[in-house]
């Protein structure tokens, strides 16, 4: 399960989005109270089978987007809030052999949001670059690694760049401000 909390209806009070990687794998959100606790009741956003998942907003028009994996056909999904909690299916991208976690982060610092990708069989970590039209464009390999498992970003050294930690089965490895 891959859970991650945005205010998805904009009434600001931070909400749950989530799925299960083994059961049906299908994208929820619950409603959050501002209190720490969430409504109960699950809507469900996608019944497309996902794995792993991050939330920013993609098209920069102020509403929380979904980025998602698709593992069995190698996509990336993406999803396009409104605003009120929906999503509408904006994209399906065919990326590399076994994509599991997505993380949704500005790592080239150009102010439009790139989703970094961990492909498993394909033993690389890729990275999709935003675009000032609000969509994901060209795809590039920033790390070969053995399994990769996960992929996360945050700017280590901070000098203002966000650098991309991975977790393979090579332990852990850290590429520095992959876009200077
Ligand atoms: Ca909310
Ligand atoms: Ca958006
Ligand atoms: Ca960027
Ligand atoms: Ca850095």
């Amino acid at each position: 399960m891959t859970p991650v909390l945005a205010d998805v209806d904009g009434d600001g009070d931070l909400d749950l989005v989530q799925n299960e990687h083994w059961g049906t794998g299908h994208i929820t959100r619950s409603r959050g109270r501002g209190d720490g606790t969430f409504e109960a009741e699950q809507s469900q956003v996608s019944g497309v089978i996902s794995y792993g998942l991050d939330v920013a907003d993609l098209n920069q028009d102020g509403h929380v987007d979904i980025v998602f994996t698709e593992r069995e056909e190698d996509e990336i999904w993406t999803l396009h809030g409104d605003g009120t909690g929906s999503f509408e299916h904006e994209r399906t991208i065919s990326i590399c052999d076994d994509p599991q976690r997505v993380h949704a982060s500005d790592v080239d610092a150009d102010g439009h949001v790139d989703v970094l990708v961990n492909c498993v069989a394909a033993d690389t970590v890729d990275v999709m670059f935003g675009t000032a039209s609000g969509t994901l464009g060209g795809t590039q390999v920033i790390a070969a690694v053995d399994s990769p498992k996960n992929v996360e970003a945050a700017d280590l050294d901070e000098v203002g760049r966000e650098d991309v930690v991975v977790l393979s089965a090579d332990g852990l490895s850290v590429v520095l401000g992959i876009c200077d």
